[in-house]
């Protein structure tokens, strides 16, 4: 696997593979990478003929007081875990390579932007969408990999494609899950023991109203009632959003129908995590 630090290295490497390589798949990452990040790997590996990675802190999809300084960091192990799944190309530049002094021009998705964690988290998916442009100028790959864990993430993407033409295809990969049922995210590694069990009751409650929908109903508010009866009742756990929206606009709907996105947000002591799913 080669370890490319420079834009003009990355971006000279991959304008001349894309004649010669055919497909190539790109798994954007902020390393700390668990089996979540290895699935969109894998997923690749199996439709592309060369995969590239990235590890790059965003520090534009962090606010202030957020847990950028926090955030794990584990480089050495992510990239043993990235040549053992035959990825070639791995892109991991310092902040000041992607953002130099005097670089001011961001993307902004408006409306899906602002919606679920967009409306939490003011600013977040600028800095989403603008990192995301760039590494796609850079890598020029001609499927990118992101993983429906991060559903809102997912949409304001999709929608970022379509609007600004980037020749590539979006790949929505399946929520990897602890055998306990909570999803993977490199944040779970701030719980401690209680924090981790508390944790569950964020799929706890995915999981009643997905049952409740298979039973026949389909009233959001009553099925969102439902959820929160859940996580009101559990100890540690603050709700910060319960939603159910249209997977792509994430705006409200009324009745759920197939693929409507049914997603939860909570901080649970101060680790903020998130888990969804899509109706049946
Ligand atoms: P990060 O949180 O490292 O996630 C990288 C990719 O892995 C995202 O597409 C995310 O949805 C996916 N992923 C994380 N946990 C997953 C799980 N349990 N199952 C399946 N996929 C999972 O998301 C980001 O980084 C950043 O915002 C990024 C897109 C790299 C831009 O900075």
């Amino acid at each position: 696997m080669q370890i490319v630090k420079s834009v003009a290295e990355m971006q000279s490497i991959c304008r001349k593979l894309r004649t010669q390589d055919g497909m190539r798949g790109f798994v954007p990452t902020m390393g700390a990478l668990h089996k979540g990040h290895i699935s969109l790997i894998q997923r690749a590996r199996t439709e592309c003929q060369t995969v590239a990675a990235s590890i790059f802190v965003n520090p534009l999809q962090f606010a202030p007081g957020e847990d950028f300084a926090q955030y794990p960091r584990t480089f050495e192990e992510d990239c043993r875990l990235l040549e053992a799944e035959g990825v070639a190309l791995l892109f991991a530049p310092e902040a000041r390579e992607m953002y130099p002094d005097g670089a001011v021009t961001t993307i902004t998705v408006p409306g899906i932007g602002d919606r679920l964690d967009g409306a939490s988290r003011p600013g977040h998916f600028t800095g989403v969408a603008t990192v995301v442009a760039k590494l796609f100028h850079i890598v020029a790959p001609h499927r990118a990999y992101f993983g429906q864990k991060d559903a809102a993430q997912l949409a304001v993407l999709r929608q970022m494609v379509q609007d600004l033409n980037f020749d590539l295809e979006v790949v929505g990969c399946a929520i990897v899950r602890d055998t306990d049922g909570l999803a993977l995210s490199s944040r779970n590694k701030y719980l401690n023991g209680l924090e981790r069990e508390q944790a569950l009751v964020l799929h706890q409650a995915l999981v009643r109203i997905a049952k409740s929908i298979a039973g026949g109903e389909r009233e959001s508010s009553t099925l969102l009632q439902i959820g929160r009866n859940i996580l009101d009742k559990a100890t540690g756990v603050q709700v910060d959003y319960l939603a159910i929206v249209n997977a792509e606009s994430l705006l409200p709907v009324v009745y759920v129908e197939k693929g409507t996105l049914v997603a939860v947000a909570a901080y649970v002591g101060r680790t903020r995590l998130i888990d969804n799913f899509l109706a049946a």
